[in-house]
């Protein structure tokens, strides 16, 4: 062999251990992460507790199997590998060995079925539910309504979207759904996954020890912007649950007269209305102003902003509606400020309006609706998402000032 070719060998020798080191240090530090709301490692509640303990019993005998394996494996190659010596006798069957390795993994297998079915069962169980929410998926957002249940307080339908305000210590059964393709509901520190799959409903049930926002996405492919469909499940005492269920129902609050709100109104009125519901609001005619998502979006539906600013998200969970430091002082509160901190909702000074006025501006170009983002017009008359409407700045001043006191 030439001196070049050896050297060039060598050199593709040296890449290839420097990929695989490289590769391997980045799995293996991917696992170290710290902030990481949405390991499936940290179980917050009951039913993900329930997975995690599933999941260490099969990774820990894995573990172990992997290891007799690989052992065995290296021993094998370094003892009898080829030395020239002759070849060994051929013989063919060992029955005792045979049904012995058989039965080992057969062993095994029941052990772990036995537990896999327990868990199954177990996080199916929906007889003991406390409280029942809604959740429908639709591209690419997620809508929570709550029927009416008298033990909660809650009199009338709720409806809200992105965060799904939950109580904490409670079995919450959520039964999901979608209005155009298959989504998939997750929240990993609170139970596995669950497909929402139009006309069918799959339920899952949510349970979260302590009060927290807890991080979700959706996890089964549903098209350009599944990438931005995410979700937060916020848990609250049963006080502040009671709270936000009050403020949730609570009458329409007409903007001050003569003020920058009031013309928002108007626009709003003039613009929003055909796809978004406020409750309680009225034309200038005094009759009650209803949506009509169904004439003008695919899904039929656009969320509904009646408490717009009593969550702290926008647009599928995926853009925040607080302030870097407003959200921080949400997200990392104690668990006994953590409800009066979110009770609080959005303020003037908290709102990021950087991007609700991007939003409002030009949503397409914020959150991709179609393939071509070029044609602003869909095809089939109904939009996906929110359209891009070409309101004016000053348009924009009065939504932005008129949102705020949605609250
Ligand atoms: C053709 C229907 C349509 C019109 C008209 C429309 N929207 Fe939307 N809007 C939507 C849809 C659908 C979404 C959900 C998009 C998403 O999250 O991907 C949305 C989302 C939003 C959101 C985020 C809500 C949330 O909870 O995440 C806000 C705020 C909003 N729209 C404000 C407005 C305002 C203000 C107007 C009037 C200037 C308006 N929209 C006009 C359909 C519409
Ligand atoms: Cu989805």
């Amino acid at each position: 062999m030439s001196r070049h070719a050896m050297s060039a060998r060598n050199a593709h020798r040296v890449r290839a251990l420097a990929i695989t080191k490289l590769v391997g240090a980045s799995i293996f530090l991917a696992g170290c992460a710290k902030d990481a709301p949405q390991d499936v490692f940290q179980p917050k509640g009951e039913n993900a507790a329930d997975i995690n303990n599933l999941q260490y019993m099969v990774f820990g005998i894995a573990g172990v199997v992997g290891v007799i394996m690989t052992v065995l494996f290296v021993v094998t190659m370094t003892k009898f590998r080829d030395k020239g010596q002759p070849i060994p006798e051929q013989s063919h069957g060992k029955p005792a060995l045979e049904i012995t390795l058989t039965i080992i993994p057969a062993l095994i297998l029941s052990v772990v079925g036995v537990f896999t079915f327990r868990g199954v069962f177990d996080l199916a169980e929906t007889k003991d539910t406390e409280l029942v929410i809604n959740v429908t998926g639709q591209q690419w957002w997620w809508e929570y309504d709550y029927p009416v249940q008298g033990d909660w307080g809650i009199d009338k339908p709720i409806i809200t979207s992105g965060q799904l305000v939950m109580p904490a210590g409670t079995k919450v059964l959520i039964r999901e759904t979608s209005r155009d393709v298959i989504h998939s509901y997750w929240i990993p520190a609170l139970n596995g996954k669950r497909d929402a799959v139009p006309g069918r409903i799959h339920t899952l049930r949510l349970h979260a020890d302590n009060p927290g926002i807890y991080a979700g996405q959706c996890t089964e492919f549903c098209g350009l912007s599944h990438g931005n469909m995410r979700m937060e499940a916020v848990a609250l005492s049963k006080e502040d649950f009671a709270t936000w269920v009050t403020n949730q129902q609570a009458a329409y609050k007409e903007p001050e007269k003569d003020s920058l709100a009031e013309q928002g109104e108007a626009v709003f009125l003039n613009q929003c209305v055909r796809c978004h519901q406020v409750n309680g609001l009225k034309k200038a005619d005094g009759t009650a102003a209803i949506a009509a998502p169904d004439e003008n979006v695919y899904a039929g539906a656009a969320p509904n902003l009646s408490k717009f600013m009593s969550r702290n998200t926008f647009a599928g969970a995926t853009w925040d509606l607080l302030k870097k430091d407003c959200r921080g002082n949400v997200w990392d509160a104690k668990s006994e400020e953590f409800g009066a901190k979110y009770l609080e909702g959005v303020s003037a000074d908290c709102l990021n309006e950087v991007d609700l006025r991007r939003w409002l501006r030009n949503a397409p170009a914020m959150k991709p609706m179609y393939a071509d983002p070029t044609k602003l017009e869909p095809t089939d008359g109904k939009y996906r998402g929110m359209p891009y409407l070409a309101l004016s700045e000053s348009d924009i001043d009065k939504l932005v000032a008129y949102l705020l006191t949605l609250k």
